[in-house]
């Protein structure tokens, strides 16, 4: 058995149950074959794999907190702090009630290769919980950030781990959060990015993810010859990476027809209100049923189907495995050419391989989502230097970062004979720094 076939059964047998995760490891595995078995004398003595594909440290606890009627909940958390080749631990936290272990290892796996690709030096993690913020006061969701962190604060740190948003976790949770390790441990430093602007946030990282996959998407079309402007884009989701993409196209002359959420989605043919869809869902934190009341020429359905609408661009930004298979075919017949990932791994392998032969342009997340943790890197550096940098700065630096991350993962498909297949390109690119660093730093 090759190599890359036998780690990745070694990772079905020792983590059962964990779909997610399984999946995320064939998909770099699959694309590492090349560069694998260019090496592989190397990489099996020092069972390089082996010690990539296992997280360095799981910490699992529980979170007791009390609701307002005085009724106490339980809820699973999880820090998975995977790999601190490149830098100190860096990812998310996710609150929703989907959450468990194997999500999370999924999420922190794909978190190393996107923030090798970064070119900052950050590490792999992730974090997170089956608690889930809706329909919670604003008192219960600071007695839960404020349990959580009373476990967690023990294991982070401004130079060994520090978290930031995810599903379910935004700037609310961020602000609770960070006053509780304050409190705790006594020290005023950058534990965790997706702050507020008044206590050390970055300028542009609300902006951050969707204005990212905006720009590698854009440069992307421009290497093949098109152009974003005049184009009509499908984006689903409606939380934190959906809205700024859907401001960041527009910004760039596209029109956004779709945006949606875990019960339905809506269609707006005039494209999509951006100031609405932001007062509806930031403010009221509320369905989209109120955008669409709200607005004459959007239609709401109930459901899933966004895909099926007549695109030429479609930017997945909601969840993981949201883009089958069929909706890929649906997304072809439609005469879209262009798909790039705001999510994490929302499209399933058998649609990604679909689109790819079928001459669909496509970017996978850990790439084309890239800018927001890249921008938390960024606020990492501003809170170091206690300085602040203006939005103008920080912005031009995603950029810059974005279009880098663009030609890398072009140039990586193309050295190793795929060109134009952006998955291996990316997979590539962020593995051999990090094995680089890990073979360096010996067996640890
Ligand atoms: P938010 O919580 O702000 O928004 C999530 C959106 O996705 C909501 O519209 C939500 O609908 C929808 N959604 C979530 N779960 C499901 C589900 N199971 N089925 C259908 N719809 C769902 O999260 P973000 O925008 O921050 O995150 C979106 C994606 O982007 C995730 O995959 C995340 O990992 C990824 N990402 C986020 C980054 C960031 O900086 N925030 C950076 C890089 C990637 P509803 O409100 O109904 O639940
Ligand atoms: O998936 C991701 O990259 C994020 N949720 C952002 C992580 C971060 O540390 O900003």
């Amino acid at each position: 058995m090759s190599y890359v076939d036998e780690v990745y059964s070694m990772v079905v047998e020792k983590n059962p149950a964990q779909p997610e995760f399984h999946q995320a490891v064939k998909e770099v595995l699959e694309s590492l074959r090349v560069v694998i078995e260019a090496n592989e004398e190397a990489y099996r003595k020092d069972a390089l794999l082996e010690r990539i594909v296992t997280p360095e440290r799981q910490l699992l606890f529980r979170v007791p907190w009390v609701d307002d009627n005085g009724q106490v909940h339980v809820n699973n958390a999880f820090r998975v702090q995977f790999n601190s080749a490149i830098g100190p631990y860096k990812g998310g936290l996710r609150l929703h009630p989907s959450v468990n272990l194997g999500i999370i290892k999924f999420l922190g796996f794909e978190q190393i290769f996107k923030n090798s690709l970064t070119g900052l030096p950050i590490g792999g993690g992730k974090g997170g919980s089956d608690f889930d913020p809706k329909g919670k006061s604003d008192r219960e969701v600071m007695a839960f950030c404020q349990s959580f962190m009373t476990e967690l604060n023990k294991y982070i740190g401004a130079d060994t781990d520090v978290p930031a948003g995810d599903i379910g976790t935004g700037a609310r949770e961020i602000g609770y959060m960070f006053g509780q390790y304050k409190r705790i441990r006594g020290v005023y430093e950058g534990v965790l990015t997706g702050k507020g602007l008044s206590y050390g946030g970055s300028l542009a990282r609300t902006e951050a993810t969707g204005y990212g996959l905006l720009y590698l998407t854009e440069e992307m079309l421009k290497c093949n010859g098109k152009d974003i402007k005049d184009k009509t884009v499908v984006i689903s989701g409606s939380g934190n990476v959906a809205i700024y993409a859907c401001q960041k196209a527009q910004q760039l002359g596209a029109k956004v027809v779709t945006v949606s959420d875990s019960t339905g989605w809506v269609y707006d043919p005039e494209g999509i209100d951006v100031a609405l869809l932001k007062e509806v869902k930031e403010v009221k934190r509320a369905r989209l049923t109120e955008y669409a009341a709200a607005r004459k020429s959007a239609e709401y359905h109930e459901g899933k189907g966004v895909w099926t609408v007549k695109c030429d661009i479609a930017l997945p930004c909601a969840t993981q495995n949201e883009l089958l298979l069929e909706d890929a075919k649906a997304l072809v017949a439609n005469g879209c050419f262009a798909v790039a990932e705001g999510a994490n791994m929302p499209t399933t392998m058998d649609a990604t391989e679909y689109l790819q032969q079928n001459g669909v342009l496509f970017c996978p997340g850990k790439a084309a989502n890239a800018g927001g943790v890249a921008t938390s890197a960024l606020e990492m550096s501003q809170n170091s230097e206690r300085l602040s940098w203006s939005f103008e700065e920080v912005d031009s630096k995603l950029k810059n970062i974005m279009v880098n991350i663009f030609h890398n993962l072009d140039d990586a498909a193309k050295k190793y004979g795929m060109e134009g297949n952006y998955v291996a390109g990316a997979n590539i690119a962020g593995f051999l720094k990090v094995a680089e660093a890990m073979t360096a730093q010996g067996i640890v």
